[in-house]
């Protein structure tokens, strides 16, 4: 019998390493995942590499982040994606089909099996006993060139789960108490696995919600067990033959346990401007709102809409607020159109969006300035909203919905009995979901003007010197260093035109400055790169000349982005090294590439302005030196695909 179920798929899955917490493992990849506004780049990447068909056993390529089309970009982007995907043997969702998490979990996500996704967020596909992990476009490229999957193996925390949730508490609360408990560093290097009796009670979309949030706990995946629920799940979706038996194992082992008890949980509200800023909805009651979202990735399943519409049946929006709502994709849209819930919505005064990310990733739905918006969402960094001085709220469908109808922060508890939801058998809703031709020969790729091929680097240089550009502290985020919403996402496909906003919103003109010095160094605290997995976020400050990050601790994707890129990312070793260094000091360092291939931990570096020297960390596996030596991954994957397909000819 296995220890538990993230180490019996790990194990399933291996290809090289031992299973143990902090040793490199890789292992397979069953499937990928990518959506347009990671996803252009990871096709670009496959192009230059010059792979013909990816070697998954299933990989899809989702539209859902900028369907926005305000000119002819997007919509550029969107004829890329799918001629591409046509090309290569990827399935295409079509813009409009839905957010690549539900829809991937409704279609496609299967217990047992792996599955790396370019967006943070795929953990989610957890919900069905899989192990789902997010990570930059780059390791996606490479793992649909047929390269397995490597990272530091995660200690496995077990989350024991007790009892049974109390009216008008749903798993959003779950999700927001975990994240008040352990913070958004607690799930760093880390698998949660949940298990316990209160696992039986929670459907595969509330399992969903969980596992969805489990990144904003900085975790690397989140994972149930396969069992009964989710054989229902799979039967509905027509799917029940991928079922498998996957249940936790009687004596299950973890490296640590964290115990959820359902039953005391109460709605939870997370505040500006950090999903892991957690209190009772209780707490805040009262507060005036002028919008409410409901939506995203995280909440936007038929049983998170029907409980809005229930609390909205027969009344009216409070004349003071926005509600908006995006259901998660077709098969859920249809669900509510048939079952009367779109109906209520619409009577209630909801503005139906459409099925995608929308005003989670600030497309659309900016909150008028300096205003509180309350949203069912998963990210609420300043800023992300489109509106940089609004204060963004998370919570249950719920408490989103109960808060519109009273124009203020409302616990649900007030409403008196809560609603039964009976979910409607769903009918399938794959009209948007194309298969790759048979004939790849015959598909010509389309290529707007704003498709630009990636840029390419250098190998690693000797020694550098340079400005400390920035100097930034704690819990910087990937929106803080490259910022998404209307403006911007549009340029994901096209690097020197997006890498102008390189920390726009923090310091908008240093794009500018990094390419008038010729580049130089970021210095950052602890956490730094946390939330989403673009990878802009590291190519495009490389593209500005950046060639090492200094901080504290870094975020699990974004430390693994900037490697790829070939950007060193160096640790402090005292929290006094990092005041000693000030914004416009000049550094240099000598001797790295031998330092590097050495594998040493420990790096000198000269303060060349205050006359001092310092050291550094640098804890990198010896793939990842490789990489930085290379001057990035994609020099590397072109060696060794281009090396392949010469002994082919
Ligand atoms: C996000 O929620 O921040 C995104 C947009 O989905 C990102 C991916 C991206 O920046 O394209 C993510 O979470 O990885
Ligand atoms: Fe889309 Fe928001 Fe989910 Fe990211 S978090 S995938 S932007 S819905």
């Amino acid at each position: 019998m296995y220890r538990n179920v993230s180490c019996k798929i790990i194990e399933d899955h291996l290809v090289e390493g031992k299973p143990e917490p902090g040793n490199e493992v890789s292992i397979k990849i069953d499937q990928t995942l990518t959506q347009d506004a990671t996803g252009t780049l990871v096709y670009m990447f496959l192009e230059a590499i010059g792979i013909e068909k990816v070697k998954t056993r299933l990989s899809v390529s989702y539209v859902d982040h900028n369907t926005l089309q305000t000119d002819s970009r997007s919509a550029d982007s969107h004829r890329y994606l799918q001629t591409v995907a046509s090309k290569l043997g990827v399935i295409f969702s079509k813009p409009g089909n839905g957010i690549c998490h539900r829809v991937h979990l409704e279609r496609f996500a299967r217990p047992g099996w792996t599955l790396l996704g370019s967006d943070s967020h795929t953990p989610t596909a957890g919900a069905v006993g899989m192990l789902a992990i997010g990570a930059g476009g780059i390791d996606l490229a490479a793992v649909m060139s047929g390269e397995p999957y490597r990272m530091k193996m995660p200690e496995i925390l077990g989350v024991r789960l007790t009892g049974r949730l109390a009216p008008w508490v749903s798993a959003k609360d779950v999700a927001l108490s975990l994240l008040g408990e352990i913070g958004v560093k607690g799930g760093l290097g880390k698998i949660l696995e949940y298990f316990g009796e209160g696992v039986d009670y929670l459907t595969v979309p509330e399992r969903a919600t969980i596992a969805n949030m489990g990144t904003e706990t900085g975790a690397t995946s989140s994972v149930f067990p396969s069992d009964e629920e989710t054989y229902r799940w799979l039967k509905m979706q027509g799917r029940e033959e991928e079922w498998i038996n996957l249940p936790t194992p009687e004596r299950s082992e973890y490296d640590d346990i964290v115990e959820i008890d359902l039953s005391k949980l109460e709605p939870m509200i997370a505040l500006p401007h950090s999903p892991g800023n957690v209190v009772k909805v209780s707490e805040v009651e009262g507060l005036e709102v002028q919008q409410v979202c409901i939506g995203s990735c995280t909440n936007s399943s038929y049983r998170d809409l029907a409980v809005a519409a229930s609390i909205l049946r027969g009344k009216k929006v409070h004349p003071n607020v926005d509600l908006t709502i995006s259901p998660g994709s077709r098969q859920v849209l249809r669900a509510i159109a048939k079952s009367g819930v779109l109906a209520d919505l619409i009577a209630a005064g909801a503005r139906i969006l459409e099925c995608a990310c929308g005003p989670c990733i600030g497309m659309g739905q900016a909150p008028p300035a300096g205003s509180v918006s309350v949203r069912t969402f998963n990210r609420n960094f300043k800023g992300r909203s489109g509106t940089p001085d609004a204060k963004v709220y998370l919570v249950s469908p719920e408490v989103a919905a109960a808060t519109a109808l009273y124009g203020v922060i409302t616990d649900p508890r007030r409403l008196g009995p809560p609603p039964k939801i009976k979910e409607p058998s769903m009918d399938m809703e794959d009209g948007l979901l194309l298969a790759p031709a048979r004939d790849p020969s015959k598909v010509k790729v389309t290529r707007g003007p704003n498709i630009v091929p990636p840029p390419t680097f250098e190998p690693l240089p000797d020694s550098f010197e340079g400005e400390v550009l920035i100097k930034l502290g704690d819990d910087v985020s990937t929106d803080d260093i490259l910022p998404a919403g209307a403006d911007v996402l549009p340029l994901r496909s096209n690097i020197p035109a997006i890498s102008k906003y390189v920390f726009a919103r923090v310091a908008p003109r240093f794009a500018e400055k990094a390419l008038r010095k010729g580049g130089g160094f970021i210095v950052g605290g602890e956490n730094y790169g946390q939330g989403s997995s673009r990878e802009h976020a590291a190519l495009c400050p490389r593209y500005l000349g950046i060639r090492a990050v200094f901080a504290k601790s870094y975020a699990r994707i974004h430390k693994r982005n900037l490697i790829n890129f070939g950007i060193i990312p160096f640790t402090f070793n005292s929290p006094k090294a990092y005041e000693l260094i000030d914004e416009g000091d000049m550094l240099k360092i000598d001797v790295l590439r031998e330092r590097i291939r050495r594998g040493d931990d420990r790096i000198p570096v000269e303060n060349v302005t205050s006359n001092s020297t310092f050291t550094v960390n640098l804890d990198l596996s010896e793939r990842s030196r490789e990489i930085i030596l290379a001057g990035g991954l994609l020099n590397l994957l072109n060696k060794k695909y281009s090396q392949t397909k010469r002994r082919r000819m």
